[in-house]
C-alpha cells in the first residue's frame, strides 16, 4: 500500500471516529460542545514483560483479564518486536524513530546519566505536539536527565522530557532499582523538603544511610547480585543517596501513584487530543507488589506484579470509559524487551515459576540476541472496533510508532533525522498482513541480529555465552548463525554452513543498515 492510500484510509478512519464521537456526545449530553477531531493515543509501555507472560498470548498459569479484554476488542500482534533487548535503547527508539545504536552511549543508562535524546531532534511527542496534541509521560524514564554538568536534584532538573516534546511528566527518573527513589514532576522532585537536600552518587557512598552490603539484616528483599548500595524502603538499590526523606517513594504504591497521575492527565485534557505514554514500573525489579496482589498469583512476586500490571490496564480503560473517551482513543499495549527471572534480587522468580513460560518457549530473554530478547506482546485497540478480536502475524516494530502515530495525527512530513521509522498504519490496522521487510535487533552488546521474512541472522560476536548476571543465553557465538524462524521459531538449528550465500547477503544488509544513519538522509512524505 502506498503512503497516499494509507493516508486515505487514515482519513476515513478519522472521519468515522469523529462522527461516532459526535453522536456519542450528543446522545450523552446535548449541551456539550466537545468535538474531538483526532483520536487520543494511550500507549501503555510495560517493562520486561515477556511474550508468554499474558493469558492473551497463551499463558495458562496466570490470568490477565484486563489485557486479554484489550485483545478481544483489538488486534493482537504475534510477530511484534521492540528494537532492543534492554530498556534504554528500546525507549530511545520508540521516542526518536531511530534505532538506538545509531547514537553512541544509548546502552543501559546509568542512574545519573545526562539526557540521551538531543533536544533539537524529532521525537514522537514533539511530532504529536505539532499536530495539536497534549503530551505526557507518566512512569519510568531511564533516558537520562540534565546536561553533561550533572543533574541538579535539588533545583531545576533539565533538560528532560519537557525539552523533547512532553507537556507534562511524572517520572521514575531511572528505574525502580536505582537511586534516587523519588518522583520527578516536570522539572522538580515531588515533596522535596528544602531543609533536607538530596544527594546522589554512583561512585561512592555518601551520607550515613545504611547499605545492603553493610546492613543486610535491614532488608526485606535481599539482592542476588549487585543491588547492594543504599537501602530505601527495606530494599537496597544500585547507587548511593542520602537526604530528601519526605520525597521517597513507597514501592508498594508506585502503580497507584502512576495510575492516579495518568487519570488526572486524561481528565484534564479530555477536551483536546492527547498522547499519554504510561511507562509502568511493572514488571521490572524490585518486584514488590501492593498488598492487593501479594501472594495472589501463586507464582511469587513476579506473578503478583503481572496481576498488578493487569490492574493498571483495567484502571486506565475504566477511566477512559468513565470520561466517555473510549470511542475516540487508540490504546496500545506493549513491552520494552523480553523477560528475565532473577534480575538481581532474590525474589524467588526462578523457584516459584512452576509451569509458567515467560518467553513462551522463545530462546534467550532480556539482554539476548535471540528472539526472547525482543519479541514482545503488542495489542492495539482501535476506537471504532477495527480488527476487533483478530490476530496479526505481520512483522512489526515499535520503531514505527513515531511515523505511524504522526500519520494518524495528520502530520504531513517527518524530518530527515527520523531514519528508521516507517508509516505502517495499514499494518497496525490489520489491513496489511505482511508488515516490515526486515528489522535489526539490538542485544545488550549492540545491534547483532538481522531478521528478514522467515530468516534470522546473528553476526559473529565474541561476547559471553550467558548474560553474566542472569541465567540467560546471549546468543553470541564466534561463528555466524542463521535460523529459519518460521520452521524453527526457537532458534535451535543453525543453518549458516548450509546457506553461506544467505549469510553473506544478510551480513551485507546488516552492515549497510548500520551505515544508513550517516549517509541516507531523507524526508518521508506522509500525505
Ligand atoms: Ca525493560
Amino acid at each position: 500500500m502506498t503512503f497516499k492510500n494509507q493516508s486515505y484510509l487514515v482519513l476515513i478512519l478519522l472521519i468515522f471516529i469523529t462522527i461516532s464521537c459526535k453522536k456519542e456526545v450528543s446522545k450523552e449530553n446535548k449541551t456539550t460542545t466537545t468535538e474531538t477531531k483526532k483520536p487520543n493515543i494511550v500507549l501503555i509501555y510495560t517493562d520486561d514483560l515477556g511474550y508468554g507472560d499474558l493469558s492473551a498470548y497463551g499463558a495458562t498459569e496466570i490470568k490477565t483479564p484486563a489485557i486479554d479484554q484489550l485483545a478481544k476488542e483489538g488486534i493482537l500482534f504475534k510477530n511484534a518486536y521492540a528494537t532492543a533487548a534492554t530498556c534504554t535503547p528500546s525507549r530511545y527508539s520508540l521516542l526518536t524513530g531511530n534505532y538506538a545504536w545509531r547514537k553512541k552511549g544509548t546502552g543501559i543508562a546509568k542512574g545519573d546519566e545526562a539526557l540521551l535524546i538531543d533536544t533539537n531532534r524529532s521525537t514522537l511527542p514533539k511530532t504529536l505536539q505539532s499536530a495539536g496534541y497534549k503530551t505526557a509521560i507518566v512512569g519510568k524514564w531511564h533516558l537520562g536527565l540534565g546536561d553533561e554538568k550533572g543533574i541538579d536534584w535539588n533545583g531545576k532538573i533539565s533538560p528532560g522530557p519537557l525539552e523533547i516534546g512532553f507537556d507534562y511528566s511524572y517520572l521514575i527518573p531511572a528505574t525502580g532499582d536505582r537511586v534516587p527513589c523519588v518522583f520527578v514532576e516536570n522539572h522538580h522532585i515531588v515533596n522535596l523538603d528544602p531543609n533536607d537536600s538530596i544527594a546522589v552518587n554512583y561512585n561512592e557512598k555518601i551520607g550515613d544511610w545504611p547499605t545492603g552490603k553493610e546492613n543486610p539484616e535491614l532488608l526485606k528483599l535481599k539482592p542476588s547480585m549487585g543491588h547492594n548500595n543504599t537501602i530505601v524502603n527495606g530494599i537496597s538499590r544500585i547507587g548511593y543517596m542520602t537526604g530528601g526523606k519526605a520525597a521517597l517513594w513507597t514501592d508498594e504504591t508506585i502503580p497507584m501513584e502512576l495510575v492516579d497521575k495518568s487519570k488526572k492527565f486524561i481528565s484534564q485534557n479530555k477536551e483536546e487530543p492527547f498522547f499519554l505514554l504510561l511507562s509502568t514500573h511493572d514488571i521490572h525489579v524490585p518486584r514488590i507488589a501492593n498488598k492487593m496482589f501479594q501472594g495472589k498469583s501463586g507464582l511469587g512476586a513476579r506473578g503478583d506484579v503481572i496481576l498488578q500490571l493487569d490492574w493498571t490496564v483495567n484502571e486506565i480503560v475504566k477511566t477512559l470509559k468513565e470520561q466517555n473517551l473510549l470511542d475516540n482513543t487508540i490504546i496500545v499495549f506493549s513491552s520494552d524487551n523480553g523477560p528475565v527471572l532473577d534480575d538481581g534480587y532474590a525474589d524467588k522468580a526462578v523457584e516459584l515459576l512452576g509451569n509458567h513460560k515467560p518467553t513462551a518457549g522463545l530462546r534467550g530473554g532480556k539482554y539476548s540476541s535471540f528472539n526472547g530478547g525482543t519479541k514482545i506482546p503488542l495489542i492495539i485497540r482501535w476506537p471504532n472496533g477495527k480488527g476487533k478480536g483478530t490476530v496479526s502475524n505481520a512483522l512489526v516494530s515499535q520503531v514505527d510508532f513515531l511515523t505511524s502515530f504522526a500519520a494518524i495525527a495528520g502530520v504531513k512530513t517527518i524530518k530527515e533525522d527520523v531514519i528508521d521509522s516507517k508509516n505502517t498504519v495499514d499494518v497496525f490496522l490489520g489491513d496489511n498482513k505482511t508488515g516490515r521487510n526486515s528489522i535489526v535487533q539490538e542485544s545488550y552488546l549492540g545491534p547483532v541480529s538481522y531478521l528478514e521474512s522467515d530468516w534470522k541472522y546473528i553476526e559473529p560476536n565474541s561476547g559471553p555465552k550467558f548474560v553474566p548476571w542472569a541465567n540467560i543465553e546471549t546468543g553470541f557465538q564466534e561463528n555466524a548463525q542463521l535460523y529459519n524462524i518460521k520452521n524453527d521459531p526457537n532458534e535451535q538449528e543453525n543453518l549458516a554452513t548450509k546457506y553461506p550465500e544467505k549469510v553473506k547477503e544478510f551480513n551485507d544488509k546488516l552492515t549497510n543498515l548500520k551505515k544508513d544513519g550517516f549517509t541516507n538522509k531523507h524526508e518521508v512524505e506522509l500525505n
